[in-house]
């Protein structure tokens, strides 16, 4: 883990929110998440969110699809794989949106998890749902739980209604944009990823590489975030210690010779763990 080790002094920011666990903790010491997404064809989205959540240490994870569950994930059966319709909001921490689609089905769900107190991570088609309707803005601005906004540049021009390239021309504008006009910590991803606070507050990344511009890896990332927010960590510190380690993973892979070219986004989650367990 050469490069990581002295790059991990750079975490001193987050650092005490990382604990070792007591010798006495249990499952239910670790928080709960819940990922809420999956429509047809897209039920691999949350299967990476929910396993991400779990290798980076929450004590119980569910997997909740629009479209049909499996019964299990067969490679990670610990996952708990529900229907997202009739599920209780209110028992875990929530990342929604990804693979959710945009269906009238999907806007209800978006509603009902909101009507939640939950901390909360939006990715994906959760944003694309909020740039499409105002009452669930609304919604989302009224809530006083964390919350946790993780747009790429174009869900970022979605919501802000501008263009990706007018995003991309002052990336750190439309993030304090996105973070005062909802209420809520905002990732605003890409080579060097932004994060900002409601209070104006702007911080870059400095770990990552291209070895992430591959399909999946931003349903990685939520699921890190949620995981984190379920374990305890303010806003703040979840949404910097996730991106800082989702980009480390990525350049541990590519210190190993494992990438760029070819990376998937499943390779991820065993660098998050083992960067997360030297933190
Ligand atoms: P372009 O090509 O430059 O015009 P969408 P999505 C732009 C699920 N997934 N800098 C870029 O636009 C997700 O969770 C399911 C600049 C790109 O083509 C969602 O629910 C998977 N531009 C759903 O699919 C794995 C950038 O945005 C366009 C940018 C749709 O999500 C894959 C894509 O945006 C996926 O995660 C950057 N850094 N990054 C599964 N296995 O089930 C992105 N763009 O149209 O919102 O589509 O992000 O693929
Ligand atoms: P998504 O588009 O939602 O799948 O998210 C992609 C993830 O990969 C985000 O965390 C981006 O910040 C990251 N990413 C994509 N391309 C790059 C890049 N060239 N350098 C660093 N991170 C990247
Ligand atoms: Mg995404």
């Amino acid at each position: 883990f050469p490069p990581a080790r002295a790059r991990l002094n750079d975490v001193a920011l987050f650092g005490h929110c990382a604990r070792r666990r007591r010798h006495s903790s249990h499952k239910g010491s670790h928080g709960s998440v819940a990922v809420i997404g999956g429509a047809p064809g897209m039920a691999g989205a949350p299967i990476l969110a929910a396993r991400t959540a779990l290798a980076s240490g929450a004590g119980r994870v569910y997997a909740c699809f629009i479209g049909e569950a499996p019964a299990f994930d067969a490679a990670q059966p610990e996952l708990m794989c529900r229907s997202a319709q009739g599920y209780d909001f209110s028992s875990a921490v929530l990342v929604i949106g990804p693979g959710m689609g945009s269906a009238a089905a999907s806007a209800a769900l978006l509603g009902s998890a909101l009507g939640s107190e939950s901390p909360a991570v939006l990715d994906a088609d959760a944003l694309n749902l909020l740039a499409a309707g105002a009452a669930l803005r609304a919604q989302l601005a009224q809530r006083g739980a964390p919350c946790i906004l993780t747009p790429h540049p174009l869900e970022a021009a979605r919501l802000l209604g501008i263009s990706a390239a007018q995003v991309q021309a002052d990336r750190p504008a439309a993030a304090r944009a996105l973070a005062q006009q909802l209420a809520a910590t905002v990732i605003l991803k890409g080579s060097g990823t932004l994060i900002a606070a409601r209070d104006g507050a702007i911080v870059v990344n400095t770990t990552g590489n291209p070895a992430l511009a591959t399909a999946g890896t931003g349903d990685v990332l939520s699921g890190l975030c949620g995981s984190l927010l379920a374990q305890g960590w303010p806003e703040w510190e979840a949404a910097l210690a996730g991106v800082w380690l989702h980009g480390m993973a990525a350049d541990v892979l590519v210190t190993e010779g494992a990438g760029p070219i070819g990376i998937g986004a499943s390779e991820l989650i065993p660098a998050i763990r083992t960067a997360i367990n030297r933190l």
